[in-house]
């Protein structure tokens, strides 16, 4: 009777319990890119209201709309590592910086952040080759093309930034420019990631 008991006990533990694909190691490693990609949905938050707060409409709506996609980069990380069998740990979040010399000092802090992104990814592909762990690999090769992608956009507004110049009407002129980036990003398809 009490091993008849035991049997069914473990089956519907195998009902409830998805098995473990990922190593701590690996898991402990994804987690701590949640943290990365939270941070610098919080720090583009900031400069988006910055930016609001100046009258640059353009550049707010750029920022806002990058603080949205780095959320969906979190949320992707939080589905692969639950789906995994693993558990996602929502990260504390650090005060970002809020107040900017002018938009130049903006769009550099934009590109530390992606910089810094793109190193806790270049990490994390490290982790997984050690790992041998080549579905997680094959995951990140989204995230190692579209940290490739954010970086040369925020080299690229600072290019602008430094061609136009802030004097005259140049503060208008980028604020279109950098608002253009961010109609452009709208009228592509939505990232296809959502939350539970
Ligand atoms: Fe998710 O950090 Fe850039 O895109």
């Amino acid at each position: 009777m009490a091993f008849a008991l035991n049997f069914e006990l473990d089956q519907l533990r195998g009902i409830f319990e998805k098995k473990a694909m990922l190593t701590s190691v690996v898991e402990t490693a994804l987690n701590e890119q949640i943290a990365i990609e939270s941070h610098s949905s919080n720090a583009y938050l900031a400069l988006a209201s910055w930016c609001d707060a100046k009258g640059m409409e353009g550049a707010a709506k750029f920022f806002y709309l990058q603080s949205n996609e780095e959320r969906a980069h979190m949320l992707r990380l939080f589905r692969y590592i639950n789906d995994s069998g693993g558990q996602a740990l929502t990260p504390e979040l650090s005060k970002p910086k809020t107040d900017f010399k002018d938009i130049l000092e903006a769009v550099e802090s934009f590109l530390q952040g992606e910089l810094r992104v793109s190193e806790g990814i270049n990490t994390l592909v490290y982790i997984a080759t050690q790992e041998k762990d080549y579905t997680t690999l094959n995951f990140l090769q989204w995230y190692v093309a579209e940290q490739h992608e954010e970086e040369t956009t925020a080299r690229n507004i600072k290019d602008k930034i430094n061609l136009i110049g802030l004097e005259a009407n140049g503060l208008y002129l980028i604020d279109k420019e950098i608002g253009q980036l961010a109609t452009m990003a709208l009228a592509k398809p939505a990232e296809s990631v959502q939350e539970k």
